[in-house]
């Protein structure tokens, strides 16, 4: 039997990695879209791309979902049989200051790939997984969310992203493609970008505790977020796709946390004794209660900043996975209190 071909756009990011490797040890080949940069930027996927021209299954491709004659080549020339959409501005911080740029990837992006799946594959046999997010449900009522909750998305990048869950759906009941979404709450990694709260505040705290930073710096604390681990979430993207018929999913754990609760726990990961304050702004601020490594008695060592604050908020994100565990067979297993020890391990030996 020929191997199955998949392309993954995106496979420079957290998921593209952890799915990348998980398509490869199913066997198929994976082509990865990259995009041009000035620096090389494949640090998370050249472990698995060094032995290339020994097992050529890993191919790279210059790509940008920006560029539709780039997304039409790819998909006419490749023919994958599977097409994962991951590519996006994934911050949605960021995304308040580059709202044009994030519809332009996270909306356009995925008509364009829809566009050229509909002109090229008259016979209806690829399938599409598009990455969506719990963002799309912003602040609506009546948590946990699940397939049939309301959407309400509260920034430019949840709200690309709901046009890009419409469209999916558009496409899949007026052309009879297998397209899908992927409705997924937050999950982290080692692999993770650094500007992301969990990765910020691991990493700023590793730094703070050898003295190669005074610091760390955060926004709105009382948040909550569903976490999960991005190397179990990526298998539900892959199953998503080995389904009957094409469909949406959520996928979350069904716990979730505050921000706080997080510095809290990464804190004590790290042994560092303190305690919360607040000063005359209502800002909070944690000060060392004992001397540890680099850290002085009495050092300040969290301050929320207002920089950090988004001009808009989703305060509680939740999630229902039922659909996932009944159809897909999909649950989690890594709680958050094990993610979270993963990470700062690995971020324990990446800063030494
Ligand atoms: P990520 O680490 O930010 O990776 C995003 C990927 O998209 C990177 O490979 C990036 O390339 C690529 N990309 C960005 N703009 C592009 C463009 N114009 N053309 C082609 N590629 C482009 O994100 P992630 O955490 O792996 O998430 C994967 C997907 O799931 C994203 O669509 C994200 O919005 C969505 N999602 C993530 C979460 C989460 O909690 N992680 C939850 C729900 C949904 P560079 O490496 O060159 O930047
Ligand atoms: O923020 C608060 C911030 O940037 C989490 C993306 O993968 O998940 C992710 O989006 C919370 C927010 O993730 C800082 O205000 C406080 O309430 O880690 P984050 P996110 O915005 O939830 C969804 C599902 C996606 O789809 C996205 O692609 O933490 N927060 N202080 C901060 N956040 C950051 N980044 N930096 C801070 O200093």
């Amino acid at each position: 039997m020929n191997k199955k071909i998949a392309l993954i756009f995106g496979i420079t990011g957290q998921d593209g990695s952890y799915l990348a490797e998980l398509l490869l040890n199913k066997k198929y080949k994976v082509y990865g879209v990259k995009r041009r940069t000035s620096l090389i930027h494949t640090t998370r996927i050249d472990h698995i791309y060094e032995d290339f021209h020994l097992k050529p299954n890993l191919i790279l491709k210059y790509g940008d979902v920006t560029d539709f004659s780039n997304v039409f080549n790819l998909i006419d020339q490749i023919r994958p049989d599977e097409i994962y959409n991951l590519a996006a501005q994934s911050n949605v911080g960021v995304s308040f200051e580059l709202a044009e740029y994030t519809a332009q990837t996270d909306s356009i992006g995925t008509l364009r790939i829809l566009e050229a799946i509909r002109i090229i594959d008259k016979k209806r046999k690829m399938k599409f997984y598009q990455a969506s997010t719990s963002e799309i449900f912003g602040n609506s009522p009546d948590k946990p969310y699940n397939e049939k909750s309301k959407f309400e998305p509260v920034s430019p990048y949840g709200t690309a992203k709901l046009y890009s869950y419409w469209i999916t759906k558009n496409y899949r009941e007026a052309y009879s493609m297998f397209t899908s979404n992927g409705i997924l709450f937050n999950h982290e990694s080692p692999r993770r970008g650094e500007n992301f709260i969990s990765r910020k505040t691991i990493i700023g705290l590793i730094k703070v505790l050898k003295g190669k930073q005074k610091c760390l710096y955060l926004g709105n604390l009382y948040s909550k977020r569903d976490w999960g681990h991005a190397k179990e979430f990526v298998e539900a993207q892959w199953k998503i796709l080995q389904n009957k018929k094409p469909d949406d999913f959520v996928i979350a754990t069904g716990k979730n946390y505050s921000v706080k609760d997080l510095v809290n726990l990464v804190l004590k990961k790290l042994q560092i004794k303190s305690k919360w304050k607040k000063n005359k702004d209502g800002l909070e601020y944690v000060v060392a209660t004992e001397n540890k490594q680099s850290i002085k008695k009495s050092q300040v060592i969290v301050k929320q900043e207002k920089i950090y604050f988004r001009p808009n908020e989703v305060h509680n994100l939740k999630g229902n996975y039922s659909k996932a565990k009944k159809i897909l067979k999909w649950k989690p297993k890594i709680n958050f209190d094990k993610l979270i020890s993963e990470m700062v391990e690995s971020d324990l030996k990446l800063i030494k």
